[in-house]
């Protein structure tokens, strides 16, 4: 069954002018469009959209977590809400449209919505998530983490490699960390949360579909590993008398990549990797970097763990060099409510789009909302596939047909009421 579609229209260069105006907003000192959560840029660039979140007419506010909301009251008396948005941090030399295409895409749909003179009964609320991507700290989606209330004094607790912690970071970027950690967010009036998202990916591009329609998000395990060896001359230290803690780190990131590699639908990264001193005429002393697993089971995920923190263990053990594997707590696979997802299929079909079914192998804010709220997410297409990095691309057409479906999708949600 389709659900007819509300006439009103999206504005394309308006569009363009927000995902252009954001992407102005970056540090120079990358390649890409970089905008890190606890760096230079992310204050300003949140800024500008409260000030078109004020422009559009929404009440603005942010709360002990920095995130960013702007509420455009209903006709309803029952203070239900729908939400809907995205985050506009972005990783080191990434692109300019992860998450970005969610919140400016909220933004039109306030505006379409209040120029076709529709008003909602429900709430709208759009939002702007705080830090979504994974920090140097090695946490992700600490907004939403924080609006869900599982923000912790351990996340606050958390170093980076340079010793500093979280909590000393966000008191950097004007974040007081016990305000993060009380900015639980009162949910029980919340119908429904959307997020419109380019893919990330190369599925939606292969299938010809100008709409994905996710039907669960990835769960994922991350860790930090740290190896203590010993330091010695490069030239004459016997190859059989070394506690080389870079060889066991090495090791260890290409068992990342062989326990990813037999999973169905899993990965596998490492990153940050450090070997201490820097000097190669030294063996390493000290060794450290950062992993994750993803996949759509989470006892694959557990399974992983204990596989990941053996082998590290093993390539130790055989070269005399101690070994400290540290897991963050398990993110669970989330899947997206059945409801929302039949009603976002159905406008979709109502606009003609063509569409298909997917799994997120990227995380989202949505993932964290839908352990509070029935969710649903849209997806647009990535040219290539590509993401986190500054090929990533979505047509200004496929963005538009994004936030149409979105727009009217905030309609037929406020007619259905909570799914
Ligand atoms: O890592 C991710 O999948 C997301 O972009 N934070
Ligand atoms: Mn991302
Ligand atoms: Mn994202």
């Amino acid at each position: 069954m389709s659900v007819p579609a509300v006439d009103l229209t999206v504005c394309p260069d308006r569009l363009e002018s927000d995902l252009g105006a954001l992407a102005q907003l970056v540090e120079t000192d990358h390649p890409g469009w970089t905008r890190t959560a606890l760096g230079p840029v992310d204050r300003e660039a949140r800024e500008l959209v409260r000030r078109w979140m004020a422009d559009v007419g929404l009440e603005t506010s942010v709360d002990g977590a920095g995130n960013l909301f702007g509420r455009l009251r209903g006709t309803g008396s029952g203070g239900h809400s729908l939400m809907v948005g995205s985050h506009t941090d972005s990783v080191i030399g990434g692109g300019r449209f992860d998450g970005i295409v969610g919140v400016v895409g909220a933004l039109e749909a306030v505006r379409v919505l209040r120029e076709s003179g529709r008003q909602l009964e429900h709430d709208l609320v759009v939002v702007d998530f705080f830090n979504e991507e994974p920090n140097e700290f090695g946490l992700s989606c600490v907004g939403s983490r924080a609006m869900v209330g599982e923000l912790t004094g351990d996340h606050l607790g958390l170093r980076d490699d340079q010793g500093r912690t979280l909590a000393d970071a966000l008191e950097g970027v004007g974040i007081d960390p016990a305000g993060a950690l009380g900015a639980g967010y009162d949910f029980s009036g919340v119908d429904t949360f959307l997020e419109l998202h380019i893919e990330q990916g190369p599925y939606l591009e292969a299938q010809g579909s100008q709409v994905g329609l996710v039907e669960s998000i990835t769960g994922i395990s991350r860790f930090r590993a740290l190896f203590t060896g010993q330091a010695d001359h490069a030239g004459t230290a016997p190859m059989d008398r070394r506690r080389d803690a870079g060889c066991a780190a090495a090791g260890t990131v290409l068992a990342v990549e062989r326990i990813a590699a037999e999973g169905d639908h899993t990965k596998g990264t490492s990153g940050q990797v450090t070997f201490t001193p820097a000097a190669v005429n030294v063996v390493t002393a000290h060794a450290e970097f950062r992993g994750e697993f993803r996949g759509p089971e989470g006892e694959w995920l557990r399974h992983a763990q204990e596989r990941l923190t053996a082998a590290a263990g093993e390539e130790g053990h055989r070269r005399g060099v101690d070994v400290e594997v540290d897991w963050l707590p398990l993110q669970e696979p989330a899947p997206m409510s059945d409801p929302v997802l039949a009603t976002l299929t159905e406008v979709v079909d109502g606009l003609g789009l063509t569409s298909s079914r997917l799994f997120s192998g990227a995380e989202h804010d949505a993932a964290v909302l839908a352990r509070r709220v029935p969710t649903g997410m849209l997806f647009v297409p990535s040219r290539d596939g590509r993401s986190h990095c500054p090929e990533e691309w979505t047509d200004l057409a496929d963005v538009t047909a994004g936030v149409t479906a979105l727009t009217q999708a905030l309609i037929a949600l406020d007619r259905r009421g909570k799914p």
